[in-house]
């Protein structure tokens, strides 16, 4: 799953996407680098963001969703939003997978729409909200509290009209944890696929690389490709990555060695 951020201010990405044609390009691009999916999102969910309009998230999306409403995706697209006005207008234009960080908590009307559109839904956890999710989160069973809200929220889903074989599920890394959390649920993802659901993970140039090697934002490739690899090892089916041209090399490789074996 390739990300496109129309966004002013995502944490790696922000102010390159927004103007319209960097956008449609870059889209093209994530196809070209052999990604099977692209997450488009325009509200920035960084630790400490504050929210914005459901007006200007959808004028921010125009362009891209013009082009995936004209037929011209290059590739099936995800709207990365929590709002159900503007998932319904993504999904109208064609969006194949709403990608919720609030797992449907948020905006009860979301998953109910989703449910009568057919499209496939991500739940992801979150501890908090974005404002002050950093602030000191602490579990006592990080990868059992996590695990209990994904079921939770799954039989939400599907209470409210979504079919269980579209929804997806994701630990959230970096939405109100500390690294210790973060590697815990990486190194168990296991308590997470044997929900029975495909498990997303984004690792890619989160700031638990910051607290693990000191490196800055430029500098997460190759701890965002390990992580990922680990991920994958564990069970990941889908991996949330803004460099999908290494992150495509790095799980072919993978695959080959595995074939090998
Ligand atoms: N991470 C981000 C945003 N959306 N969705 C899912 N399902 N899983 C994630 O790990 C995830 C997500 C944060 O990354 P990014 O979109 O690059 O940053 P920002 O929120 O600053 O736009």
């Amino acid at each position: 799953m390739g990300v496109l951020n129309v966004t002013p201010d995502s944490f790696s990405d922000g102010g390159r996407y927004l103007a319209p044609s960097a956008a449609v390009a870059r889209l093209h691009e994530i196809a070209g680098e052999g990604a099977a999916i692209c997450d488009v999102g325009a509200e920035s969910t960084r630790p400490g963001s504050r929210p914005v309009s459901e007006e200007e998230e959808l004028r921010r999306l125009e362009p891209v969703l013009a082009v995936v409403a004209g037929g011209g995706a290059p590739l099936p697209i995800s709207i990365d939003t929590y709002k159900a006005v503007v998932a319904d207008v993504a999904m109208a234009a064609g969006a194949v997978l709403v990608n919720d960080v609030t797992a449907g908590r948020a905006d009860p009307d979301l998953l109910p729409l989703v449910g009568e559109r057919h499209r496939a839904v991500c739940l992801m956890h979150m501890r908090g909200e974005p404002r002050t999710m950093q602030e000191a989160p602490r579990y006592d069973d990080v990868v059992g509290e996590v695990r209990g809200f994904l079921e939770e929220r799954l039989e939400a889903a599907v209470a409210a009209g979504v079919a269980e074989e579209r929804v997806l599920l994701d630990p959230g890394i970096g939405f109100g944890k500390r690294l210790q959390d973060n590697l815990a649920l990486l190194a168990n993802l296991g308590a997470l696929t044997a929900l029975g659901r495909p498990v997303v993970v984004g690792v890619s140039r989160k700031s638990m690389f910051r607290r693990l090697l000191g490196r800055e934002v430029e500098e997460r490739l190759a701890p965002s490709l390990a992580a990922g690899l680990a991920a994958v090892a564990r069970g990941a089916a889908v991996l949330r990555a803004h460099d999908a041209r290494e992150t495509v090399d790095a799980l072919a490789t993978w695959a080959a060695v595995e074939a090998a074996g």
